[in-house]
């Protein structure tokens, strides 16, 4: 309350960024102190030549894309001090923490995960493959998330550093859209995390499976968040 009535006292001005179905955030507590950019798994195991993706045979140009949008929205928000995550998905060289299905279903397609390839062992920890690409390199500061499967909740400690970090407001970039963005982004939601997806900054194996997780978000008036685009998020970006 302040003296002059009933009215809340906010400190900061409100500030959203245009996005579909709903201005985001929410409640337009839009900080750096509050907001984090969380990139996934911008690995060469994901978008390199002769990582895990190429292995598959998937075309690596639709998993490339996202590249050059999300440095641009890495320069700008590393630029005003937001919080900046990467995430990578791997396995403990033992392969200790690989599910058997997992592994089964990799080497039924001829991509083993944990065997040897042209970047050395296929989503093992500390292969080359494994590693952030560079146009996307973390730099000091930053944290960097490792994790088993396709969420970046499960079996990590993202929960505990967001909230000790107190942030709301996650932006959610990287590959693939339909697989560990998706899945991260729907962990986050459920835990109360105000997402934003940025569509130009995901990229899928399958386009149509990349077009179709950007309509799942945005259906029951934001179910998982909300979506925008790289120019917008920067543009506007307080
Ligand atoms: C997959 C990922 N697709 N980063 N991982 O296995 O989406």
């Amino acid at each position: 309350m302040n003296s002059l009535g009933s009215l809340p006292i906010t400190s900061h001005k409100l500030s959203h960024i245009d996005a579909d179905p709903y201005p985001w955030p929410y409640n337009g507590d839009l900080r750096p102190e509050n907001t984090a950019l969380i990139i996934i798994d911008m690995q060469t195991d994901f978008c390199g030549p002769g990582g895990y993706v190429d292995h598959m045979g998937y075309d690596l140009s639709l998993v490339r894309a996202p590249i050059e949008p999300i440095r641009k929205v890495l320069s700008a928000m590393r630029a005003k001090g937001y919080h900046i995550i990467h995430t990578r998905e791997g396995h403990r060289p033992d392969l200790a923490d690989l599910p058997a299905n997992k592994r089964w279903r990799s080497q039924r397609i001829k991509a083993g995960i944990g065997d040897a390839g042209p970047c050395g062992r296929i989503l093992v920890r500390g292969e080359p493959g494994w590693e952030i690409i560079d146009a996307l390199k973390p730099i000091q500061g930053e944290t960097i998330i490792d994790k088993p499967g396709k969420g970046s909740f499960c079996a990590t400690d993202l929960e505990l550093i967001l909230n000790q970090k107190r942030i709301d407001n996650i932006v959610l970039t990287g590959i693939t859209t339909d697989v560990c963005v998706h899945t991260t982004m729907r962990e986050a939601n459920d835990r109360g995390f105000e997402c934003l997806l940025l569509e130009d900054c995901c990229g899928a194996t399958d386009y149509g499976n990349h077009l179709a997780a950007i309509k799942m978000v945005k259906m029951q008036g934001g179910v998982f968040g909300s979506v925008s685009n790289s120019a917008t998020l920067v543009g506007q970006l307080p």
